[in-house]
């Protein structure tokens, strides 16, 4: 029996590892995410500035009344709602993050039926990007609040528009990960807020800060492993710094998208993990500036998504830029507001 020498919290015994040396459940030695159990909470972690705001759970008794789970959260319902779509399709090898390990020409029904049977070689990773009307009927479904919303922005797009957006950026994704299958270790590219809602199934998340690239390796370390004593060293004293849970149906996890992420289905779960992940922003992060260059941090324009798409649609750019500096100012504006208020003994 080896023992993840991190010595936080945990639960269990330590020689539960599935054949790949994976500890399973939440055996492994890690600190636990944060679970809110009231809307009020949520609110108030919001509240906490942005360089020292955790990731956190939302707990399921919150979303309990939501038809999403009911309409999206197995397999029987996801073929019925976009069996035909076109499915972005990987085996469990995602965990290793090449683009070499993706499956193309399948429908979401194929790739379903292709990994049931055992034709995809291993466990699939199988997602899709909702556009904006698939997205709109999704939404209704789910009563998610304002706190993760950021619909007050994006509307400055105007349909069309916001339809090229949810085409040109990773903003809305669904994913069925079969027992055994994960997404590597990485950070996302745009800076912004992200939640995931777990559907049906469960999935392990591990978290770490954006500034632990050296104790992960730039992402080469799979957390969920045990052999990065030898393989990772430093591994073992940045672990301890890092967040895991493990996400029910229900649950909402909240982090941000410079945070290291990996996430890994447990070979013996019996269902497989239906979830939406949602990037987001706020006025804290149309705030954001480079201590360097003093610039905005988050700048769309300047995406690596969005550079590989912009040939596609010429009003596009523009109507992106007219609404980022809109979004800038409007946030800037209440600032000033808010500081010649506070001069005088108000607050808002
Ligand atoms: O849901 C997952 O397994 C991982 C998703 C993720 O990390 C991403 O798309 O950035």
């Amino acid at each position: 029996m080896r023992r993840v020498e991190t010595g936080t919290t945990t639960t269990g015994t330590w020689d539960d590892r599935d054949d790949n040396g994976r500890l399973q459940g939440s055996q492994q030695a890690e600190r636990h995410l944060a679970r809110l159990h009231s809307w009020d909470e949520v609110r108030n972690a919001f509240g906490v500035p942005l360089e020292h705001r955790e990731p956190f759970v939302v707990a399921s008794h919150l979303t309990k009344d939501w038809p999403i789970f009911e309409e999206w959260g197995s397999m029987e319902a996801l073929n019925q709602q976009v069996g035909d779509i076109e499915a972005l399709v990987s085996v469990g090898r995602a965990i290793e993050g090449s683009e070499d390990d993706t499956i193309e020409g399948h429908t979401i029904r194929s790739a379903l039926d292709a990994s049931l049977s055992g034709l995809l070689g291993g466990p699939a990773f199988v997602g899709f990007r909702p556009t904006l009307n698939l997205w709109s009927k999704m939404r209704q479904s789910l009563n998610i609040p304002k706190y993760f919303d950021d619909t007050r922005f994006l509307s400055c797009l105007g349909p069309r528009h916001m339809a090229d957006f949810y085409e040109a950026f990773n903003w809305k994704m669904f994913f069925l990960s079969q027992a055994g299958a994960g997404m590597h270790m990485h950070t996302d590219a745009d800076r912004a807020h992200l939640y995931t809602l777990q559907l049906g199934g469960s999935k392990s998340w591990f978290l770490c800060r954006g500034n632990e690239t050296r104790g992960v390796y730039s992402g080469r370390v799979d957390a969920f492993a045990l052999e990065n004593g030898e393989k990772f060293p430093l591994f073992a004293e940045t672990q301890p710094r890092c967040y895991r849970t493990d996400l029910a149906a229900g649950e909402i996890l909240y982090w941000h998208s410079d945070w290291w992420h990996q996430t890994y289905v447990d070979k013996n779960a019996t269902s497989p993990s239906f979830s939406i992940l949602s990037l987001f922003i706020d006025e804290d992060i149309i705030r954001l500036k480079s201590p360097k260059t003093g610039k905005p941090v988050f700048d769309l324009m300047q995406s690596h998504q969005y550079k590989r798409k912009k040939s596609a649609n010429l009003e596009f750019p523009k109507k992106l830029n007219i609404c980022m500096k809109k979004w800038r100012n409007k946030v800037h504006r209440w600032d000033t507001i808010v500081n010649f208020m506070s001069l005088f003994g108000f607050s808002l």
